[in-house]
C-alpha cells in the first residue's frame, strides 16, 4: 500500500538547555509518522525555514517509499547545495522517512540496513575540568560506573578552553578584536595536554582507552607537536586535529605521528572527507550524520570507509537529539566498520520528552529493538522547554588570541 507525505514541520525543544530541532513527517495515515534530527545548534531558526518554507511544499503528495529520490530531488531543487543548513533540513525529512520505512516494515531501521553484527555500540564520554586532578577524578567516576574510553578535556587556567565549561562571554559583552575577549592561547594549550595525559595514565592504569579532542583549534605546526607529545600515552585516538580547511596538512601530520586520527564533524561535503579516505589518512572518520544530509548519506560514507579501512566514530554531542542518537546506533549497530561512539548520557527531561531512548549500560549503548527508530517525542512535553533566551538565538561567540585574532575552531 502507498503512503504519501501530508505535512513536514519541525519541533524546537531544549530538555537539556541545549536547542535540538526534530522535524517530523506525517502521511495519509493518521497513525504513521517519522521523526528525524534536523539539530544545528548554532543556526536552528534557519533550519526550520529550511524545513517549513521549502521542504514542505516541495515534497508534498510524495510517496514515502522513495527515500533515494525524494534526497536527491530535494538536494538539488535549491541548485546551490550542501553546507549545514540545507543539509539539516535534508536530514530531518531523510531520518523521518527511515523511522516511516522501519514502522512499515515492522523493523527498527538497523534490521532495514542489513541487521545487526554487534549487540550494542561501545562509547566513549567526556572527562573534562578546570584542573588535572580534576579531570583525572572524573575519568576514575566513568571508569567506575564501567565506561572503558574516557575523552579528556583540561582548561588552560583563566582561558575559554574547549570542552571544559568556562564560562564563554557572548558577543554582547565583548564585540571585537579591540575589546576584552575569551582568550585561548594555542601555545599554552599544547604544554597543558600533556601533562594532563602524562597523570592520567599514571592514575588510571594501561588499560581504560583515552581519547582527545583538538577541537581544530591549532596551527599545524602546534598539531603536529602536540601530536608527538601525546605519542607515549597510547591514545585510542586523537580527534578533530586540523580544521576542515587545513586538511591537506593530514598527509604531514599522519607521516609525522602514530597516534590513531579522528577527523570529520565540521565536514558537511563529501568532497572535504573523500581524499582523507582515499589515501587512508585517517583511522576513524566522525562526521555528523545530520551535517551531511542525514542517514541516506551516512551509509553510503560507513560503506566507502569500509572499503579503505577507515572506522566510523559518528559525531555524538548533547547537540543531537535522541532520534539523531538513534540513526547513529543503527549505523553502528549494523556496520562492520564500526570503531567507537561518542555519547553524551540523556538528562531525564529529555527521557521524558523522548520515550523510548536507548539504554545506557556497561559501557555501551544498547537499542530497544522497536520499529523504526523505536523513540518517540511527546510534543506537549517538549513545548515545556522552550529554547533558552539567547541575544542571537545560539550562535557562538568569538574565541580570540591575546592579539584579538579570533581562533579557529
Ligand atoms: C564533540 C564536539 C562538540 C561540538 C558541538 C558543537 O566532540 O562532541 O566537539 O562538543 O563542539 O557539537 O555544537
Ligand atoms: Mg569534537
Amino acid at each position: 500500500m502507498r503512503n504519501s507525505i501530508r505535512k513536514i514541520r519541525c519541533i524546537l525543544t531544549a530538555p537539556a538547555g541545549i536547542r535540538l530541532v526534530v522535524v517530523k513527517v506525517e502521511t495519509d495515515e493518521p497513525t504513521l509518522y517519522g521523526l528525524g534530527c534536523a539539530t544545528f545548534t548554532q543556526r536552528p531558526l534557519a533550519v526550520v525555514e529550511a524545513v517549513e518554507k521549502y521542504l514542505d511544499p516541495f515534497l508534498h503528495g510524495r510517496d514515502v517509499a522513495e527515500i533515494e529520490d525524494i534526497f536527491l530531488a530535494s538536494q538539488v531543487s535549491s541548485y546551490w547545495r550542501q553546507g549545514p543548513v540545507l543539509n539539516n533540513a535534508l536530514s530531518g525529512v531523510d531520518m523521518a522517512l527511515w523511522d516511516i520505512k522501519g514502522k512499515r516494515a515492522g523493523m527498527p531501521v538497523h534490521d532495514l540496513l542489513g541487521g545487526k553484527c554487534r549487540m550494542a555500540a561501545p562509547v566513549y564520554v567526556h572527562a573534562a575540568g578546570k584542573s588535572i586532578p580534576e579531570v583525572v577524578a572524573q575519568a576514575q567516576q566513568h571508569q567506575a560506573a564501567g565506561f572503558r574510553h574516557v575523552r579528556l578535556q583540561v582548561e588552560v587556567p583563566g582561558q575559554a578552553t574547549y570542552g571544559t565549561a568556562s564560562d564563554l562571554k557572548t558577543h554582547a559583552q565583548v564585540d571585537g578584536p579591540t575589546t576584552p575577549h575569551n582568550i585561548f592561547v594555542p601555545a599554552d594549550y599544547v604544554r597543558i595536554v600533556p601533562r594532563l595525559f602524562e597523570h592520567a595514565r599514571s592514575e588510571l592504569g594501561e588499560e581504560l582507552e583515552l581519547l582527545h579532542d583538538i577541537h581544530e583549534r591549532l596551527p599545524p605546526p602546534l598539531t603536529m607537536q602536540l601530536a608527538k607529545d601525546l605519542e607515549p600515552y597510547r591514545l585510542f585516538f586523537l580527534e578533530d586535529a586540523l580544521p576542515p580547511e587545513e586538511i591537506d596538512y593530514f598527509r604531514r601530520l599522519r607521516a609525522t605521528t602514530h597516534l590513531p586520527l579522528a577527523m570529520g564533524e565540521l565536514f558537511t561535503n563529501v568532497h572535504e572527507f573523500l581524499p582523507l579516505i582515499r589515501e587512508q589518512l585517517i583511522d576513524y572518520i566522525r562526521v555528523h550524520l545530520s551535517m551531511i544530509g542525514g542517514l541516506t548519506m551516512s551509509r553510503k560514507l560507513a560503506a566507502l570507509c569500509e572499503f579503505f579501512g577507515v572506522r566510523t566514530a559518528w559525531h555524538g554531542p548533547g547537540d543531537t537529539s535522541p532520534v539523531g542518537h538513534a540513526a547513529n546506533l543503527a549505523l553502528d549497530l549494523a556496520c562492520p566498520n564500526f570503531g567507537i561512539q561518542e555519547f553524551s548520557p540523556f538528562n531525564q527531561a529529555t527521557r521524558d520528552v523522548f520515550p523510548g531512548c536507548m539504554e545506557l549500560r556497561d559501557g555501551a549503548v544498547w537499542p530497544n529493538d522497536r520499529p523504526g527508530w523505536g523513540i518517540d517525542l511527546d510534543e506537549a512535553l517538549a513545548a515545556r522547554f522552550p529554547f533558552p533566551d539567547h541575544p542571537y538565538n545560539g550562535a557562538w561567540p568569538a574565541i580570540r588570541q591575546r592579539d584579538g585574532s579570533v581562533v579557529r575552531p
